[in-house]
């Protein structure tokens, strides 16, 4: 524990933000931290005066991007902004597919995977994360505080706990009298688009022109117990690189997970495609594999989000059902994805 402290507090290395006045122009130091123990500042320079946007999964989308607008609108930092809007359905007990109100596994057992990713490819990542209201938090402290990526279980609640996270009873009453209900037929068949599909996936391009990302949620309900989705995975559920673009993704994480989605997303914005394209290509990938398979795409959703460097945007699908929120400088909306079964 006092060489985990000492560790710790080598590694945590910030600067303090120094100059922040008006929009364009100015030259400012940002507050960087880097595991790897090695002292990072950076003065931003110039600023790009890129035209902020986050975007994000679902209908809580909307009051989650609220909560990062307020962060970008003033100039922050992009992984400050997804962090901040995450929380809000992650500590919000009626939603309840993420954090705090989230549906449990077949155990009764309410555990969180999250993770997320800036724009120097830092990543921190937790997983089967149980009593903790803001797994997000803990993925970033993962990424900041630690020489690892990823802590799953027992661990990741011993190391929130040393980071001041209070245990808590994430299980609501609402959740508790479902899963009671579930024990009934103990039939674990995801519905496509009902209950369990309702990660938050957010990524966020900052005025400085830069990308972060932020991915939360219980997972699938009724889950095996140590069943990990693609949420925490960095390259399955969120990709972000900075000189091309950012992607998150929501739905079966197994199907997600088997074609490396977000990454794949980012890749094929590498070779030119436009977000929209990524995002379609990245579903056929998931249909293809799916016939090969000689499943049932019915039984399958999986949506993505994608950003790229130039805060062009799109959005896919399998099937329909899944919107996204799109906050710009023209505010605030809920767009239904288009998609693949028709
Ligand atoms: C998972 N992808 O655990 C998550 C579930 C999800 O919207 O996205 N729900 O597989």
């Amino acid at each position: 524990m006092a060489n985990r402290r000492n560790f710790i507090k080598t590694t945590a290395i910030a600067s303090v933000a120094v100059a922040l006045n008006g929009f364009r122009g100015k030259t400012e130091e940002e507050e960087i931290v880097v595991p790897s123990g090695k002292v990072k500042t950076r003065a931003t320079g110039e600023r790009s005066g890129a035209k902020p946007i986050v975007l994000s999964t679902w209908n809580f989308g909307i009051p989650a991007n609220n909560a990062a607008w307020e962060i970008l609108k003033n100039n922050g930092r992009a992984l400050d902004a997804v962090e901040a809007g995450v929380k809000i359905p992650e500590g919000d007990p009626n939603e309840r597919s993420v954090g705090y109100g989230g549906r449990p596994d077949r155990d009764g057992r309410v555990t969180l995977d999250a993770c997320i990713m800036d724009e120097f490819s830092n990543i921190g990542s937790v997983a089967c994360l149980e009593h903790i209201k803001h797994p997000i938090m803990v993925a970033r402290a993962v990424m900041e505080k630690t020489p690892h990526v990823m802590l799953v279980g027992e661990g990741a609640l011993q190391f929130a706990l040393s980071q001041g996270h209070k245990k808590e009873n994430l299980l609501v009453e609402a959740s508790e009298k479902e899963w009671k209900e579930w024990l009934k037929t103990s039939n674990y068949k995801p519905i496509a688009n009902i209950e369990n599909h309702d990660t938050i996936g957010m990524i966020a391009l900052d005025v400085h022109g830069n990308l972060s990302g932020a991915c939360t949620t219980s997972g699938m309900a009724y889950k095996m117990h140590g069943r990990i989705g693609d949420s925490p995975i960095i390259g399955a559920g969120l990709y972000v690189d900075n000189e091309i673009g950012a992607a998150t993704a929501t739905g079966h994480g197994e199907e997600v997970i088997r074609i490396a989605g977000c990454h794949l997303v980012v890749e094929l914005m590498r070779q030119g495609k436009s977000p929209q394209k990524a995002c379609e290509e990245a579903v056929a990938r998931i249909v293809k594999l799916t016939k090969n398979r000689n499943k049932n795409l019915k039984d399958i959703q999986v949506g993505f989000i994608a950003l790229n460097k130039k805060g062009e945007h799109g959005a896919y699908c399998v099937q329909g059902g899944f919107n996204y929120a799109k906050y710009d400088d023209t505010g605030n909306k809920l767009i239904d994805a288009d998609y693949f079964l028709r």
